[in-house]
């Protein structure tokens, strides 16, 4: 539910929004995630899941996506997001990790990435910067 409430913030705000579910009960394979990927054009790629999809976004989903999209940022959301931000930040290839409620920060930070302003204004966020991991105001 947490994707359709932030898919609903950035079509409202007039952003583009393509939504792939790979939930891990699901048979796609990551040649399958592939060729979808390959049919969409995007800037940004946002990831939600819960704490048990940790393997699968940290092994498979997040190190794909870097191999294949290099200069897209990836921010990780969603109740994994929120309940281990810096270990997404350590061992994943995740860019900014969103904290508790999506859908005010989502808007900050695609307008922040756009104008490649500094991120530390945003509350409810953790990202990398220089290998240090800064944690922003907690998001009301
Ligand atoms: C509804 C629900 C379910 C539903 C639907 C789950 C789903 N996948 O959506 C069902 C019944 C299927 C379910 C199953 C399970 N659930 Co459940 N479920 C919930 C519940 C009650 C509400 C979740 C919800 O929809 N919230 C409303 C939405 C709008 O909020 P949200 O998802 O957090 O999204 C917001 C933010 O997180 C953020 N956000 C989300 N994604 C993203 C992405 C980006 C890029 C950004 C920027 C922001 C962002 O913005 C959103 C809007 O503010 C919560 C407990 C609770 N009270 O919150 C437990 C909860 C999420 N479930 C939990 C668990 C453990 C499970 C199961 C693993 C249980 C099991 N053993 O089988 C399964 C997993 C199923 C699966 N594969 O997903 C745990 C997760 C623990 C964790 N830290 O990861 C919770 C927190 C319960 C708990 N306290 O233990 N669950």
């Amino acid at each position: 539910m947490g994707v359709a409430y932030i898919a609903g913030i950035l079509i409202q705000s007039h952003y583009q929004v393509s939504i792939l579910d790979i939930n891990i009960n699901s048979c796609y394979n990551f040649n399958e995630i592939q060729n979808k990927l390959e049919t969409y054009d995007f800037d940004v790629i946002g990831i939600t899941g819960l704490v048990a999809q940790y393997n699968y976004i940290k092994k498979e989903t997040t190190y794909l996506l870097k191999s294949l999209y290099h200069d897209k940022k990836i921010i990780i959301g969603g109740f994994i997001g929120s309940t281990v931000p810096d270990l997404l930040l350590q061992k994943t290839k995740a860019d900014i990790i969103a904290i508790g409620e999506g859908e005010v920060t989502i808007i900050e930070l695609l307008k922040a990435i756009e104008e490649e302003k500094d991120l530390s204004s945003i509350d409810g966020l953790a990202f990398k910067k220089n290998e240090e991991i800064f944690f922003t105001k907690k998001e009301i």
